[in-house]
């Protein structure tokens, strides 16, 4: 057999056959390295269900190699080649196999972007560290188009991908005449027996395997293993988006915000964790949404809004993540550190908006984004949650979690850590929201129309108390000068029990 040129390296969310470290490659000249390993499972601790989804669709993948001809070297978390972490695993696999260099893709993480500057040394041998050319806009386009802004918006990002994709563009026009329709997509849900449901794909002998595997090494994470749905191979995934545009996608646009009990998924895709990992593409994901737009299917507030989520928020994190890694991590603008309360883990909590958030993500390793934003990441930002505490929660629960897009939506959408690089304003809520676009607050033991009081909702007296704590820096943002007024109308008697509320909550947490 002919030695190996190339030593190529797959990370667990790089599984695309035409990513660019292997269309660099040779499959008659050079070798895959793939891993299970332990390091990357405990540097947080992931969700069981996160962890059985990507060792299985890592499994599915290096078969989908071996069939385009490929050889990979597939280590498992339980082979006696397995040596914990991906630089011990690197230097294992050069060792044995004196590559004339290494390649891989860029990868999501700065944690793991720093290992493999280190390795060129380490093991003497090239690295090629190639562009990361699923994303459509590079950390050097982004960062083009940061400099020299004053504040880097979203909206305007997004005008410019479309205008680069032409998704949704007629000629130099957008579709419909207007970039967003988000005005029309902030309706309250109903309870709808025919609700759609995600696709659920059975287990099959690989996953199986997969599933025993990680409830004997991974049983005391957090989060049921079972009953595992997610598809795990490329031809299910993209079953699974068809399914949601089937079925779902003509009212995702109205039904985006909206909360209901029992109804984890309601109109979304449940696809970010096939889009992070690689099963599926995110430009032919909004091609495909475009088609459905254009041929009547659905309506242009439901196209364009799940365009903007990904051509906008989705490359405009990953922008945001890398012009300001490594020190965004530990950025906490309003010093917030009080530790993450107990809660989130264990569900057991009164609050029956946050019971429900935690339980269905202890389920299914899946919550959608309003209730990511303003269950779990509103109550942590009133309560003065340590941000870095609350990042470590959302990157190990959620199956889609990966650095690159969980920090730049915990630090800066949610928590407002950075100060407002991201968000224009806190997304600070009290409970009058959460009864607005959900039913939580009909099943719940506190009263979501009272302000203070051991019954009223706590998210009430922790909106006001969040505003008087940091009023000074509020007062900079005129988006908030309504709120500071309102506050400053509040009698000094009702400021009194307001703080007094907010802090005997706070003290039970
Ligand atoms: P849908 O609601 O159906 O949206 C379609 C797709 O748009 C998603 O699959 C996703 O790829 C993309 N998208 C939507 N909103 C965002 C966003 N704000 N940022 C980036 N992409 C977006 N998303 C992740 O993929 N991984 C994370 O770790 C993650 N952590 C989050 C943490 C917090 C605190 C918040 C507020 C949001 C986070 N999000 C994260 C964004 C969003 O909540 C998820 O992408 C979405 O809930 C995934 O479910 P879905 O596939 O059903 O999405
Ligand atoms: C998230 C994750 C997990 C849980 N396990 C592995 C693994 O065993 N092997 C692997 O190659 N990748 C894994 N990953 C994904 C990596 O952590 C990911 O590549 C980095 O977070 C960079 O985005
Ligand atoms: Fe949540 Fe308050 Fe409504 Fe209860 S009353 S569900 S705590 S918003």
């Amino acid at each position: 057999m002919a030695g190996t040129r190339t030593l190529i390296l797959v990370l667990g969310d790089q599984l695309t056959p035409a990513i660019s470290s292997l269309a660099a490659g040779d499959p008659a000249r050079d070798r895959i390295l793939m891993a299970e390993l332990h390091d990357e499972t405990t540097y947080v601790r992931h969700h069981k269900k996160k962890i059985a989804f990507l060792f299985s669709a890592m499994r599915h993948f290096a078969d989908e190699l071996r069939g385009l001809g490929w050889r990979v070297d597939y280590v498992r978390l339980d082979s006696p080649q397995h040596r914990g972490g991906f630089t011990a695993q690197v230097a294992h696999a050069a060792g044995a196999l004196r590559p004339e260099r290494i390649a891989v893709t860029q990868p999501g993480e700065w944690r793991v972007a720093r290992m493999m500057k280190g390795w060129h040394e380490q093991l003497g041998v090239p690295v090629d560290i190639l562009p990361d050319d699923r994303f459509l806009c590079s950390p050097a386009a982004f960062a083009d188009w940061a400099a020299g802004r004053k504040q880097l918006r979203m909206e305007y990002f997004y005008r410019d991908m479309r205008r680069r994709t032409g998704l949704l563009m007629d000629g130099d026009e957008p579709a419909g005449g207007r970039w967003n329709f988000d005005a029309e997509n902030r309706k309250p849900a109903d309870t709808d027996l025919f609700m759609p449901r995600p696709l659920a794909v059975a287990p099959d002998a690989i996953t199986r395997e997969v599933l025993a595997l990680v409830e004997g090494r991974f049983g005391n994470h957090f989060g049921d293993l079972m009953p595992f749905r997610f598809a795990v191979r490329r031809d299910d995934a993209e079953a699974a988006f068809s399914a949601f545009v089937d079925t779902a996608l003509a009212r995702f646009g109205d039904y985006q915000d909206a909360m209901l009990t029992g109804e984890p998924f309601l109109y979304h895709a449940v696809i970010a964790q096939y889009l992070n990992c690689g099963l599926l593409d995110p430009l032919r994901v909004c091609r495909a949404v475009e088609d459905a737009y254009r041929t009547g299917a659905v309506p242009l507030n439901a196209a364009e809004g799940f365009i903007r989520q990904i051509i906008g928020w989705r490359e405009y994190v990953r922008g945001i993540y890398w012009l300001r890694m490594p020190g965004y991590e530990h950025s906490n603008a309003l010093g917030h550190t009080r530790p993450l309360p107990d809660f989130y883990w264990t569900a057991e909590t009164e609050m029956a908006c946050v019971r429900a958030a935690v339980t269905q993500t202890r389920e299914h390793a899946y919550a959608h984004h309003i209730q990511r934003l303003m269950i779990t990441g509103n109550f942590a930002l009133l309560a003065g949650v340590d941000p870095h505490a609350l990042h470590e929660w959302y990157l190990s629960v959620y199956a889609d979690a990966y650095e690159w897009v969980e920090l730049p939506n915990t630090a800066g959408m949610s928590q407002f850590a950075d100060g407002g690089l991201l968000a224009s304003k806190p997304y600070a809520a009290s409970g009058a929201y959460i009864n607005r676009m959900s039913d939580y607050c009909r099943s719940c033991r506190y009263d979501v129309t009272w302000r203070t009081g051991p019954d009223a909702c706590p998210f009430n007296a922790l909106y006001w108390n969040f505003i008087a704590r940091h009023r000074e820096l509020l007062s900079r943002n005129t988006r908030m000068t309504p709120m500071l007024r309102t506050y400053d109308r509040f009698s000094g008697d009702e400021r009194q029990r307001i703080a007094d509320s907010a802090a005997a909550f706070l003290a039970t947490l």
